[in-house]
């Protein structure tokens, strides 16, 4: 039997919310780790963008978007709860936001050095100008959107999280309900169970992986 195949990197924040989805949905991949700095030929021939992650279905087609990954992986899960039906304008709204303003001012934040012309506290306030939405949000709701996990939760998480390891101690005592929220999603058996480690994909040995867990 051939399985849809996911090129993957484990610490890439948009694989980790494609890898969440699917886990999540119980679906089973032939999961092919690779490493960013010596990327195989084989993702440039199925996506010229060669990024991860990517996703080729059982019927061939290539996802080179982690958010649509995770779409596909929700249409496939009749009992999912993290959209309703189709994924809502609010919540593309939220992700976007997080994938182009806030994702830019993180990556300055954490390689601040490279970034001379403001300094590191500049960065992070930048941030924290929408994670203050958050921590506002968080306080209506246990989750971001609801009382209970939604896409935009998860397709956030793995941002949120570097932010807060650049300096923990500072975003917990700065976002406390944040930090709740944060510690509720890193502890799940979900985000530990697409976090194991694998070996890198080789060519001559199929790696294939049964993710499924509950949240
Ligand atoms: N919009 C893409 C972004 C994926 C992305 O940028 N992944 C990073 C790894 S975290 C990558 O592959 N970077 C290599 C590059 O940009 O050349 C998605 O959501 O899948």
């Amino acid at each position: 039997m051939e399985y849809p195949i996911l090129y993957s990197f484990r610490r890439c924040p948009y694989a980790m919310r494609a890898r969440m989805a699917i886990s999540y949905s119980k679906i089973t991949v032939e999961l092919r780790e690779i490493s960013l700095k010596d990327r195989p030929k084989k993702l440039y021939e199925v996506s010229s963008k060669g990024t991860v992650p990517v996703l080729i279905t059982e019927n061939n087609q290539v996802i080179d978007e982690s958010l649509n990954i995770m779409l596909w992986a929700l249409k496939k899960n009749a009992k999912q709860t993290w959209i309703n039906k189709e994924i809502s304008n609010g919540e593309y709204k939220m992700i976007h936001i997080n994938d182009t303003i806030f994702k830019k001012s993180l990556d300055k934040y954490k390689y601040h050095d490279r970034y001379p012309k403001k300094d590191k506290k500049f960065y992070r306030l930048e941030c924290s100008k929408i994670l203050n939405v958050y921590e506002k949000k968080l306080a209506k709701h246990k989750y971001l959107k609801y009382d209970t996990i939604n896409i935009v939760d998860i397709a956030i998480f793995p941002f949120i999280r570097q932010f807060a390891n650049v300096d923990y101690i500072w975003f917990e005592k700065e976002f406390k309900n944040l930090t709740v929220w944060l510690k509720k999603i890193s502890q799940s058996n979900l985000f530990k169970s697409i976090m194991k480690k694998y070996d890198l994909w080789d060519t001559s040995k199929n790696i294939y992986v049964i993710l499924g867990s509950e949240t």
